[in-house]
């Protein structure tokens, strides 16, 4: 992309509204803008860095057999007078009524719309387990919606449904999503840790929130250093959920051994067995032709929410330092030749183009020490830089974001440079 074909600005001074600094660095690079309390427009640069987190979240999911989906936004009251949630929410759920004075909701997680309609596909034991899942916003009136994105009223979340056949079969299934959350959180860059968790609104026995840590975090961590290890994948749940992990309230004070810091919760999974199969009617019939009501889970992560939270754990006091695969551009080139040589941006342009997706060319009629800035600002992981050294040597020169080291490179050299093999 051209960056003067590209909607943004880059502001030099925070925001006086913005608190945390992913905020502060969402408005100042023209990710977001909001639109009125907790409710957000996403902008060209945060909308890419938005879809690049959803397909990894995406791939993630489908890698253990999930089924992607897309259910409304809006859902009828019906289901949840059912479930016995549309008293227990309370002001938390934004109430509409339709022209004919019927009772709507804005969806604030979908469990009995899920139920609801897997009843009518499944009658067979022999289809169990199945996995469902989609990536749509949600509405919860918060009612201190607040740091941009990460406490929204209106948000994107991955959110999936687990239907197994009896409570064994729903726990193997549940220690899948645990897995597979752990590499959905290291495949992002980030290092989870997974705590324990009350089941609040959703309900259930069994429940662990995905923690990430930094110092801005809404909550109170307590944990075992060894969670925070390269291993964690390579564990088993058993192994992993034997060490001591707790939030806010749950904290015992008394442990040895543990470390103290500040999470942001960036995923949260429950098993509820029954909870909604059984006043939804969603059962399968076994051999003697007897009810058998399905086994549930719910498994959540706040897409948004990760587009505050991967800022939070990477920047420095220049801006944002995207990690390779999340960031909006990979490779921002500049050209700071005159005029009459303005082609060697573009043919550089067209090559890494051939090779990577998403690559910026900052053709705006600004200098070479702003653009630079901008780059470092909106956290572009590589900045090729075409100027001096290219008109007397030939060469590139290359700049690093995490490490701000400068390569020098020939026109060869570039075309096949890793540019992936980037440690944010
Ligand atoms: N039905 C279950 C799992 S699908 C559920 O709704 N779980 S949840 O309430 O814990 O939400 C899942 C994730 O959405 C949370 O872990 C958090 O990362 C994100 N989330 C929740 N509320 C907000 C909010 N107000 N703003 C941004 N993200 C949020």
């Amino acid at each position: 992309m051209k960056l003067s074909n590209l909607f943004f600005n880059t502001l030099k001074e925070s925001p006086k509204e913005a608190q945390i600094i992913s905020h502060q660095l969402m408005l100042r690079t023209s990710m977001i803008r909001q639109h009125t309390s907790g409710i957000y427009t996403w902008l060209p640069i945060g909308f890419r860095v938005l879809k690049n987190i959803e397909e990894i979240v995406r791939q993630n999911q489908d890698s253990i057999g999930c089924n992607e989906m897309l259910m409304s936004t809006i859902q009828s009251s019906e289901l949840w007078k059912k479930s016995g949630r549309y008293s227990d929410y309370g002001k938390e759920m934004l109430r509409i009524h339709d022209r004919h004075d019927n009772e709507l909701l804005y969806g604030p997680t979908n469990e009995e719309v899920v139920t609801d309609l897997f009843k009518d596909y499944v009658n067979s034991y022999k289809g169990l387990p199945k996995y469902l899942y989609h990536v749509q916003w949600k509405f919860r009136d918060e009612i201190r919606p607040r740091f941009g994105v990460m406490r929204g009223r209106e948000f994107l979340m991955k959110d999936a449904y687990s239907f197994d056949l009896d409570h064994e079969s729903a726990v193997d299934t549940y220690k899948k999503f645990f897995k597979c959350y752990l590499q959905t959180f290291l495949d992002l860059g980030l290092q989870p840790i997974p705590v324990k968790a009350a089941t609040g609104a959703i309900g259930g026995d069994l429940s662990h929130e995905f923690q990430i840590l930094a110092k801005t975090g809404e909550s109170e961590l307590a944990y075992d250093s060894k969670l925070v290890s390269d291993d964690l994948i390579d564990k088993s749940y058993e192994e992993i959920t034997s060490m001591y992990s707790a939030s806010d309230e749950m904290i015992d004070k008394n442990k040895s051994d543990v470390v103290i810091g500040r999470g942001i919760e960036v995923g949260h999974i429950f098993n509820f067995g029954t909870k909604y199969s059984e006043p939804l009617e969603c059962y399968v019939l076994n051999n003697e032709g007897k009810r058998i009501n399905l086994h549930m889970g719910s498994y959540g992560i706040g897409v948004s929410r990760l587009t505050a939270a991967i800022i939070e754990a990477y920047h420095d006091d220049k801006g944002i330092k995207w990690p390779f695969q999340i960031s909006p551009f990979k490779i921002n080139i500049i050209s700071a030749l005159k005029d009459e040589k303005l082609t060697a941006d573009q043919d550089l342009y067209l090559k890494l183009s051939n090779k990577y997706k998403n690559i910026s060319l900052d053709d705006r009629d600004l200098s070479l020490g702003k653009k630079i800035k901008d780059s470092e600002l909106v956290g572009v992981p590589w900045t090729v830089i075409i100027g001096k050294n290219h008109e007397q040597n030939n060469q590139y020169e290359i700049i690093n974001r995490s490490t701000g080291e400068k390569l020098f490179l020939s026109d060869n050299e570039v075309e096949n440079f890793s540019f992936e093999q980037y440690t944010p």
